[in-house]
């Protein structure tokens, strides 16, 4: 595979949508804010603690103990042109346009509680906060804690958070697991248990890759209960879509692949990753042109010393519009070296269903 084929950003690009995701440079935080105080949606820093003004403090804001190999720091901001109210109650900081709901919440582990319990009673929370806020349709959830391949009595904690999540997920959601959103789960350097999400009024279209078994059809050996994530969610909106992509990996089938290469696990990935695209558009009647060039990139590395190799991979092979932030984290299987995830932003008001793309061919010769 050379390149994931993106387009480069039209000129029009630049008018505020009415949801965006980017990376600014932290010191420009405070300047961003003054000028639109109402049209923050949420900000995501990738340090234990918050330094930046308080008056920011309104919008959800999520810290991560990951550090970033970027310098100098970025931090991730979410937006809207549309009007923004807040919303905040036991613990769950919500903000809203009349399309979108982003929520954070984080719960302190404590001993005696173990981490499905603390995970299934978070969930439940902002599942019944989102459908009392009036956005029951969860869209992508991205959830942080420390020490996620550690043995607590007898089972990995990832495993102890997979079996919480399931059975809030299962109680809740109707049709599921078809209407699981798109995920990630990164182990973090130390903090609560962190998440943060996407919801919304009308559904997500959840996409699955045929390269990958559906996470949630793992087999046993990953665990008692399989780990509930859809691999991306299409989130139309006639103010502009966005493909929301999960955390992708060098898994193919349900194994992980090119154990010990940083290297070849990254091509898996990206392979991943242009299959997942391609497969978005063959089953929604996308045309490569279509994406309108927002392409967001995150990128968890488990080692420090595998960051000049990656970065110079994705350098080669993504477009270089293509805003990327690099963290050090760790994956769920401890085999795993590499993920990225990435939001996908699409031109078009509507998204057809079940069209094939004339572009199918000419994508596919581009892929490895
Ligand atoms: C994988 O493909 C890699 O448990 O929410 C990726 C994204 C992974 C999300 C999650 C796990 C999760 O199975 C791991």
């Amino acid at each position: 595979m050379r390149n994931l084929g993106l387009t480069c950003p039209q000129d029009d690009n630049n008018c505020i949508a009415a949801l965006r995701m980017g990376y600014v440079k932290a010191g420009t935080l405070e300047s961003l804010f003054k000028a639109s105080p109402f049209n923050f949606l949420g900000i995501v820093r990738h340090d234990r603690n918050f330094g930046g003004p308080s008056a920011l403090a309104v919008c959800p804001i999520v810290c991560l103990d990951l550090p970033q190999f970027s310098a100098p720091p970025l931090t991730e901001v979410w937006t809207s042109r549309l009007p923004v109210t807040y919303h905040q109650t036991e613990g769950i900081h919500c903000a809203m346009t009349d399309e979108v709901l982003f929520g954070a919440l984080q719960l302190e582990e404590r001993p005696g509680i173990r981490l499905d319990i603390l995970t299934y009673r978070a969930y439940r929370r902002l599942l019944l906060e989102i459908r009392a806020l009036g956005y029951p349709h969860l869209l992508r959830v991205w959830n942080y804690f420390p020490h996620i391949n550690r043995d607590a009595d007898g089972l990995e904690r990832y495993r102890h958070f997979c079996v919480g999540r399931h059975q809030a997920l299962a109680e809740d959601c109707l049709d599921f697991p078809r209407t699981l959103p798109a995920g990630t789960a990164i182990g973090t350097r130390s903090g609560p248990l962190s998440i943060h999400f996407l919801a919304a009024r009308q559904p997500g279209m959840h996409v699955e890759n045929p390269r990958q078994v559906s996470a949630y059809k793992y087999p046993h050996v990953y665990g008692p209960r399989s780990p509930s994530f859809a691999r991306a969610t299409l989130r139309p909106s006639t103010s502009g879509s966005h493909l929301l992509i999960a955390a992708t990996a060098s898994v193919v089938g349900h194994a992980s692949a090119h154990i010990g290469k940083p290297h070849t696990q990254t091509l898996e990935t990206l392979h991943n990753l242009n299959v997942l695209i391609t497969h978005t558009e063959q089953i929604h009647g996308i045309g490569r042109g279509q994406w309108d060039g927002e392409a967001v990139f995150k990128v968890y590395i488990r080692h420090p010393e595998h960051f000049e190799r990656v970065r110079d991979i994705l350098k080669e092979r993504l477009p270089s519009h293509v805003q990327i932030l690099y963290l050090q984290g760790e994956m769920c299987r401890r085999e795993l070296l590499v993920e990225i995830e990435g939001i996908l932003g699409l031109e078009m008001t509507h998204v057809a269903n079940q069209t094939k793309s004339p572009a199918h061919e000419r994508i596919l010769q581009r892929s490895c």
